[in-house]
């Protein structure tokens, strides 16, 4: 298998904003600098330079040069870059280039949503589709799901929420880490200079709730919120207010398999310190965004959010299986030193209650940044991140110094992440050595988060440009010249893994909406495709768009919930 990788020069194929960086990549031997030309749409030259030879790039073995078009600024539309004859994908220069991957990267969470249907009014034909997981035709359904054989003798009511992927699983770590994101999005309107509330507010999707005077982004958070409430193991039973670690079908089914026709029995996993504090740090957050709009559901919120912390506080280590991998994913973690962090500075933030702030202080990841920040970034198994970032942005009754301290701590991780950004030819944010995982995308769309809030804090335009900088990988300028994001760019990603967007395996079915981002490369080869495929890859090139590599080509909440935010940032920075 060869990759068709197009052009060897490289640009984001959605294009430069008018006042970022405008930089790009050429697979080129030439020891020595080549001529770059900038075209207009009619092909005229209208600005010339040279590469940098930049030998070669450790992520996929290229030999490359990089260019920079530097102070061009002028708007436009078809422009390319011709270097040595090979010419790139054409781009835009212009402001407004983030607003519809700012809602469309939101969409996806309605389109998978479980237990409501899909209307042809919001997503058009093509993407309707009956609710899910009812207990209805081949259903089981989730309004009443039993726990695994001899785990419990009660039965929840746990409909709702997202899928979780390309599968119909519903996992509570996955979920919160996800929500929360969303939930952030939501909150930096409300903190972050130059930051459009109304860009997310009611009226902004394409949703069921739009009118309720309700922000749109609230109402599709509330969703999955709702969801993770059930799964909190009720009142007078063992381990009462943990949360259930998931939810998911008894075996594996197969694709293309619409939500409605799914006939797997739908079974409880036991409840996981993890999930728990997961539900208690999104939990926590509710209790506070909701206020204004729902008293009662963000007092629902705040008691599911204590009662949960106190039973982690009493269950520290029950950890979900690594082998736990039948029918759903196992999302296992025996470290959970991070979600005690981040759901105590939820909490905190929330209640002003100063046992929080204890935990907190307590921690051993306090004062930590590459435990708080991994250089590889931030997942649902490295959750510290979250809480830092809620406590460095998020009005508060910290002391100062203590605020001070974890703003100081951002911009370092931040500035990891520029330093790494410069040292790619390829400009990620994203350390070469730190490998190339399943969903390494999300790897990377989480150090731009970070990026973004360094750059909300300081004003300083380094993390600005180290933001877009990760856009022109996702959206096209990389080792493969290919975008990942589905519907932005010429070339871009479009079989993911999906059980209803199988397009590849049956043409009746659509292919996954615009704004959908892809898992990415990922070294390890862990599916049978990829295995076939991919021996041999360099790892940043471990990556086929075929429906089947789930390992490299699926499409999840935990993924597009970072995209939205940065989404939503960039498009911000340009008013
Ligand atoms: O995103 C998860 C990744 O970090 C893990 O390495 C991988 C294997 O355990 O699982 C990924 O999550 C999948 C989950 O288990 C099931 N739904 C689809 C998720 C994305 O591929």
């Amino acid at each position: 298998y060869e990759p068709d990788t197009g052009s060897p020069v490289r640009v984001n194929q959605v294009g430069y904003l008018t006042e970022g960086p405008k930089q790009g990549t050429v697979v080129s031997d030439s020891t020595t600098p080549l001529t770059w030309s900038l075209r207009g749409a009619d092909g005229t030259e209208l600005a010339t330079g040279s590469t940098t030879p930049a030998g070669v790039d450790d992520s996929s073995a290229q030999h490359v040069h990089t260019f920079d078009l530097g102070e061009f600024a002028t708007e436009g539309e078809g422009y390319t870059v011709a270097v040595d004859g090979e010419v790139s994908e054409p781009f835009a220069i212009g402001d407004d280039l983030y607003s519809s991957l700012r809602t469309d990267a939101l969409a996806y969470f309605y389109h998978n949503r479980s237990g409501i249907e899909i209307e042809a009014q919001y997503v058009g034909a093509q993407y309707a589709r009956p609710a899910g997981h009812l207990n209805e035709g081949a259903n089981q359904g989730d309004y009443d799901v039993p726990c695994r054989p001899g785990q419990c003798d009660y039965r929840l009511d746990a409909h709702g929420g997202w899928y979780d992927a390309g599968d119909h699983g519903k996992y509570v770590v996955n979920g919160g880490i996800s929500v929360a994101q969303l939930l952030s999005s939501y909150e930096r309107t409300l903190t972050a200079e130059g930051a459009d509330g109304d860009a997310l507010g009611d009226g902004s999707l394409a949703i069921p709730e739009q009118g309720n005077g309700v922000p749109d982004i609230l109402d599709e958070a509330r969703w999955q919120l709702e969801f993770l409430l059930r799964m909190q193991v009720p009142a007078g039973e063992p381990l009462a207010g943990m949360a259930h670690h998931k939810l998911h079908d008894r075996q594996w089914t197969g694709l293309p398999l619409r939500p409605d026709q799914d006939p797997q029995p739908r079974e409880l996993a036991p409840p996981s310190t993890a999930a728990t504090l997961n539900l208690a740090a999104a939990a926590a957050q509710c209790a506070r965004l909701y206020t204004p709009y729902d008293a009662a559901f963000a007092q629902r919120c705040a008691t599911a959010a204590e009662t949960a912390w106190d039973a982690a506080v009493a269950n520290p280590e029950r950890y979900a299986s690594p082998d736990d991998g039948q029918g759903g994913g196992a999302y296992s973690d025996d470290d959970v030193r991070d979600e005690f962090y981040w759901a105590a500075a939820e909490l905190f933030l929330t209640t002003g209650e100063d046992g929080y702030r204890q935990a907190l202080l307590g921690s051993e990841l306090h004062g930590d940044t590459e435990a708080v920040f991994p250089p590889g970034g931030l997942s649902w198994q490295s959750t510290a991140g979250l809480g830092a970032l809620s406590l460095a942005t998020v009005p508060s009754a910290l002391p100062a110094a203590e605020r001070d301290a974890l703003r100081a701590q951002v911009l370092e991780a931040a500035d990891g992440f520029v330093a790494d950004s410069a040292a790619s030819a390829y400009g990620v944010p994203f350390p070469a050595d730190s490998g190339y995982v399943w969903g390494s995308n999300s790897q990377i769309l989480n150090n731009m988060v970070v990026l973004g809030t360094a750059h909300d804090l300081s004003g300083d335009d380094r993390y600005r440009d180290a933001v877009l900088r990760g856009f022109d990988y996702l959206l096209g300028a990389n080792p493969l010249n290919l975008s990942y994001v589905t519907g932005y760019g010429e070339r871009y990603a479009q079989n993911q893994h999906h059980r209803f967007w199988a397009a590849q395996l049956n043409p009746a079915l659509p292919h996954p909406p615009p704004g959908s981002v892809a898992g990415g490369p990922n070294q390890e080869l862990q599916d049978p495709i990829a295995e076939e495929k991919l021996a041999g890859c360099a790892p940043a090139m471990c990556y086929i768009d075929h429906i089947e590599s789930y390992a490299t080509n699926e499409v999840t909440i935990n993924w597009n919930a970072p995209l939205a935010w940065v989404a939503s940032y960039a498009d911000d920075l340009t008013g």
